[in-house]
């Protein structure tokens, strides 16, 4: 696709040890930067030089109040032609909507905001104890030891205790029906098209098939799951043409 074109973005994604993006948050632009077409390269970031890397691309830290529990986050871009560089999705999402305006991706709608808050607030649980605790098995050891100091101290418990078997499967089953109803918000325009509005993708479809991506990465079996209901995987295979360059 953009293979040998000189890249005009350069995506700082989070590393691991398959060398591919697992970052729910990085999927969301690279899902929109292969949807347009837009050539770029991927520079993998270990957990402990995010803060290093981005305070010498000359970026400022996110605010005390972003809600942010790390100062520097990816995903971050550099666009080459103007040598801007910005961090936060949402602020790169609508940077690349301005500049990048052909095909077009709806940002918001009213709709798009009712799944996304549904969708986060019944799955997020899920993820917490299914997700999480597994992510340190794809992350390198200087990763690794970040990842627990940091995650343990905000949690206030292991990771291991996290998924632990009963405390999970209970999880999934007190979210089952917010889940349930979530997906089939997902599936409101199905009879126009693929995706949450129809034919044409907009970034709740990549909001929910980076989502998915990311549990992939980091345990089929959890992305398994979603199966069982509906909507999520509609949207997933609608997204699989955006979803192939994963580095
Ligand atoms: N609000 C940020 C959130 C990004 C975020 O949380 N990124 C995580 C990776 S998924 C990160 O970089 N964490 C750095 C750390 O924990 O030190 C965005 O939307 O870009």
């Amino acid at each position: 696709m953009t293979e040998h074109t000189s890249p005009e973005i350069i995506l700082y994604d989070l590393a691991c040890i398959k060398n591919a993006c697992f970052s729910p948050v990085v999927w969301r632009i690279r899902l929109i930067l292969n949807y347009k077409c837009i050539p770029y390269r991927t520079v993998f970031v270990e957990f402990p030089d995010i803060e290093p890397t981005m305070k010498e691309l000359g970026l400022a830290c996110h605010d005390a109040n972003s809600g942010s529990n790390a100062k520097y986050t990816v995903p971050v871009i550099r666009h080459i032609p103007t040598d801007i560089c910005i961090m936060d999705s949402p602020a790169i999402a609508e940077f690349l909507e301005a500049t990048y305006p052909t095909p077009p991706l709806p940002l918001t709608s009213e709709l798009g905001r009712e799944i996304e808050t549904k969708a986060r607030r019944a799955v997020a649980p899920t993820f917490g104890r299914s997700i999480v605790p597994r992510e340190i098995h794809i992350l390198s050891p200087r990763s690794q030891e970040y990842f627990r100091r940091t995650q343990e101290a905000r949690l206030g418990q292991r990771l291991e205790d996290l998924c632990e078997p009963a405390k999970e499967k209970e999880i999934w089953e007190v979210m089952s029906d917010k889940i349930r109803a979530a997906g089939e918000l997902m599936l409101t325009h199905q009879a126009d098209g693929p995706f949450v509005l129809g034919a044409q993708p907009s970034y709740t479809d990549f909001f929910i098939a980076g989502s998915l991506q990311s549990a992939r990465m980091i345990s089929e079996d959890v992305f398994q799951r979603f199966h069982s209901y509906p909507g999520f995987m509609e949207i997933y295979m609608a997204c699989a043409p955006y979803l192939e360059k994963k580095d």
